[in-house]
């Protein structure tokens, strides 16, 4: 009997020794304390560092705003590349954390909140087949949107662009929830042509979706807010030989700021604008990175002269931060046109500066229904 217990004995010592060693809670925080922090350079690039869940295959973990990638660009009108452009703006990203997250603009650290943000990873969108793709965008929303927060509300999904297009899908997911919204768009374009606006001998439903088409195809859908939408930044040709493409801006229920407006009526002019024609109405976001001049931000497709710089952009953006804002996207974020990362940073910044006012409002309704417990 004793020569197989002591077989038993060294097969027995030999699995352990394969299990490795043991680690106490001391050991784990000693690895810890070593090697838990992260340079700016370093790491697997999600935006900011913040955690990644790929949050679509997961319905348990709950967060309250989310970073969420749309890597598609088959809908654009010109340069394609935007697919590249969540990457560039996570790269882009990479010296916001935790540890330096504090926006002196804002007063506030959007990393370091009572609020509950994660990166999401990036949407599976097919680039060979658009109809699917608006199918894929569309539930995706859908889905994510249907989600609750920690508290019970519901989420704020950040979109990184992809080209323009990507907001027909994330509009459709806001109002999935909400019903129609105001949408504030900053752009050197309309974006709301009328499909046969793009001249095709060829003409096809599917043709009909563009990065130029798409708050046509909002309005059509009743996804807007009659009358209550507003672009900011629009310098671009327009169709034709007269002021039709306004004529039609106008029949979508659109008011409009030109970049020119900024030297006439200023920052201020420009926010005060924004708030009095949105008021408290729930509002979807959408910049699209060539409201900036091309000088600052090359790397987009369809650049246009003549635009706005970012410290501008920001400050108006920090100057319309108490909206009721329920969804976002900063989109077509091209890096193959972009020079030293200096669009993917600029967007970047656009995306931080927003979700300083994002984390800000959020932070405000826990803190209010903390309160509220607390009284009970
Ligand atoms: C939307 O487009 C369809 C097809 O062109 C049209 O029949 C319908 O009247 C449009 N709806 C609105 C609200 O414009
Ligand atoms: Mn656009």
């Amino acid at each position: 009997m004793k020569f197989p217990l002591l077989l038993l004995l060294s097969f027995l010592s030999l699995a352990l020794s394969h299990a490795g060693k043991e680690y106490t809670e001391e050991d784990i925080s000693n690895l810890r304390q070593k090697w838990a922090s992260e340079h700016p350079f370093g790491g697997i690039s999600t935006f900011a560092h913040l955690p990644h869940v790929h949050c679509l295959t997961s319905p348990h973990e709950g967060f309250d705003i989310a970073i969420l990638g749309a890597p598609f660009d088959t809908a654009v009108t010109y340069r394609p590349g935007a697919r590249f452009g969540p990457r560039a703006i996570r790269a882009a990203s990479a010296r916001q954390s935790e540890s330096r997250g504090f926006n002196v603009r804002a007063g506030i650290n959007p990393y370091l909140s009572d609020v509950k943000l994660l990166d999401c990873g990036d949407i599976p969108i097919s680039p060979f087949d658009n109809e699917l793709a608006l199918r894929q965008m569309t539930e995706a929303y859908k889905e994510l949107m249907s989600r609750s927060t920690p508290s019970g509300r519901r989420p704020i999904i950040v979109t990184l662009g992809g080209d323009h297009s990507i907001a027909l899908a994330a509009l459709r997911g806001v109002n999935s929830v909400y019903g129609p919204v105001s949408v504030v768009h900053f752009d050197a374009h309309i974006d709301t042509w009328h499909p046969t606006k793009y001249t095709s001998s060829w003409p096809t439903l599917q043709s009909t979706f563009t990065h130029g088409s798409m708050f046509y195809l909002a309005y059509n859908e009743s996804l807007l807010l009659p009358t209550s939408n507003i672009h900011a930044g629009l310098r671009s040709r327009l169709s034709g030989a007269d002021m039709s493409d306004y004529a039609d801006d106008d029949a979508q229920g659109w008011a409009r700021i030109s970049t020119d407006d900024i030297d006439d009526i200023g920052v201020a002019g420009i926010v005060k604008r924004i708030l009095e024609h949105v008021g408290n109405n729930k509002v979807y976001l959408s910049i699209d990175i060539d409201v900036l001049d091309p000088g600052t931000a090359p790397g987009t497709g369809t650049p246009e002269a003549g635009g706005w710089t970012t410290r501008e952009l920001i400050r108006i953006i920090r100057g319309i931060e108490g909206l009721d804002v329920v969804g976002v996207d900063v989109v077509e974020v091209a890096p193959a046109y972009d020079w030293a990362e200096s669009t993917a940073l600029a967007a970047s910044q656009v995306v931080f500066e927003v979700l300083s006012s994002l984390a800000k409002k959020a932070g405000a309704a826990l803190r209010v229904e903390a309160e509220a417990r607390d009284e009970l």
